[in-house]
């Protein structure tokens, strides 16, 4: 009796997660999500938290990209505190934004003084490598509020930079992206043009007894344009927690009109929300963070996407958070060179990266496995090949369709390889035909291992057409 109710939770367990898509990178936590489209690919800026501090003691930032929604390719760590020789700690929210073929992703963290300061580094591709624009930062006034850049460039070519906690303040950029020439201007807040009871008119002593807040400014700017109209999204205030809340305006400086929240009432399991709203392949879509992912809180928090439809009168809907997430906008070639770090979902297994093979999956576990969504074989596919590295052998590479226990239509089993990150391709007849649509699941197992140790290091793989 014992074991049939072991059996049952892992079972049920399995089936949970795997008709999931939020969070939607589980190999890392990934707080503070800024999505960016360029040529084809959405990109998502985020930032890394390390869980098992009591703060947000972040020490780098990751990207990730997808062409479908669904599937997301880790392209790790470019920039970390150590790119900016003026930072000391907290790696904290970011965005990134191209300007004639340029990428200028805007970072906040603590300086020796032990204020905020934003900087700028700079590529010539979105996933780097990025360097410190200025070897200083951009904005720093000796302050906590200077936190959370957003950055848009306008129609006309003007650039804006927003940020702040508490107090928003912006300056228009020169078109070099990292000088500025006007003063810093603080953005006048009103109930009218942010909402909220906290600062207007309520002594600390009511506020502190106050169970909720209505809503208020705090922090997470996200500076946008939609119709002409241009929004400032941000993490608001209630119950205590953030919610997402937006104004909109007739022009990128103000003023801004207060038009409620977007996401709220729903547990996240974070203090904290951070979001960014883009579009892409026709569907609107807002990235957000939540701590939902098992081991998260407060300081481990991971991105998740829902889509939306604006208003007729371009207002934004309240959004609910889902498990499910977003719906592919797209297929994935089996017949071309995927990264093993391209997947939907996985369990067991984390992402690592060297300067030879750049992004591998790493720390790959038995009972652990990869879900690639939406993968369109055609006519049929006729061998499958992966390129993987092993320090010793015993594990086993299984390739099943569908779902976690599907048709198994390849299966390798990983040999010595000469060391961890010595990646080696292995290749495999396919045993049954496979043609059309599938969701692919990559299954690792051992071969008379049944837990503990790593079993191989994942690069990438692909399918030979029949
Ligand atoms: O991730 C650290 C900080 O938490 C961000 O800068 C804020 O927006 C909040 O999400």
């Amino acid at each position: 009796m014992k074991k049939i109710v072991i059996t049952f939770s892992l079972v049920y367990c399995s089936l949970n997660t795997i008709a999931a898509q939020n969070p939607v990178i589980q190999t890392h936590f990934t707080p503070d999500p800024a999505p960016v489209v360029y040529k084809n690919k959405l990109y998502a800026y985020t930032g890394d938290d390390q869980p098992g501090f009591d703060f947000y003691t972040m020490t780098k930032w990751r990207v990730y990209s997808t062409e479908d929604m669904v599937n997301w390719t880790d392209h790790g760590s470019p920039i970390s505190l150590e790119s900016f020789s003026w930072a000391r700690d907290r790696a904290w929210a970011a965005q990134c934004i191209e300007r004639n073929g340029k990428f200028y992703w805007y970072i906040c963290a603590q300086t020796v003084d032990n204020n905020m300061a934003i900087g700028v580094a700079v590529a010539d591709s979105p996933t780097g490598p990025f360097k410190d624009a200025l070897g200083k930062p951009l904005i720093t006034t000796g302050t906590w509020d200077n936190i959370d850049p957003t950055v848009f460039i306008d129609d006309d070519g003007q650039a804006y930079l927003y940020w702040g906690n508490s107090k928003l303040f912006y300056v228009k950029l020169n078109k070099n992206m990292t000088t500025y020439d006007d003063k810093i201007t603080e953005v006048p807040q009103s109930v009218e043009s942010f909402g909220g009871l906290r600062r207007h008119g309520k002594s600390e002593e009511v506020l502190q007894k106050q169970e909720k807040f209505d809503d208020v400014y705090v922090e997470g700017p996200w500076l946008y344009k939609h119709k002409n109209q241009y929004y400032m999204m941000y993490a608001g205030m209630t119950n205590r927690t953030e919610c997402l809340s937006y104004s909109t305006s007739s022009t990128p400086t103000g003023p801004w009109k207060y038009q409620g929240k977007i996401m709220t009432d729903q547990p996240t399991n974070s203090f904290t929300n951070h979001g960014g709203i883009v579009d892409y392949k026709g569907k609107s879509y807002l990235f957000y963070h939540t701590a939902l992912l098992p081991n998260g809180g407060s300081y481990g928090r991971s991105t998740s996407i829902e889509e939306f439809k604006y208003n007729a009168d371009g207002s934004i809907p309240k959004i609910t958070m889902t498990k499910e997430g977003v719906n592919p906008v797209g297929t994935l070639n089996p017949y071309q060179r995927n990264e093993a770090e391209t997947m939907a979902w996985s369990e067991k297994c984390s992402t690592s990266e060297n300067k030879k093979a750049g992004v591998f999956v790493s720390d790959i576990r038995v009972g652990g496995y990869i879900k690639v969504r939406s993968v369109d074989f055609g006519k049929g596919a006729s061998e499958f090949s992966a390129s993987v590295g092993a320090g010793i052998d015993g594990g086993i590479l299984e390739v099943r369709l569908d779902k976690l226990d599907g048709n198994k239509v390849a299966e390798i089993e990983v040999p010595r390889t000469g060391g961890w990150e010595e990646f080696k391709i292995l290749t495999s007849k396919i045993s049954e035909q496979v043609s059309g649509i599938h969701d692919v699941f990559f299954v690792f197992k051992g071969k008379n291992i049944t837990a503990g140790r790593k079993l191989f290091n994942f690069d990438h793989w692909s399918f030979k057409k029949n």
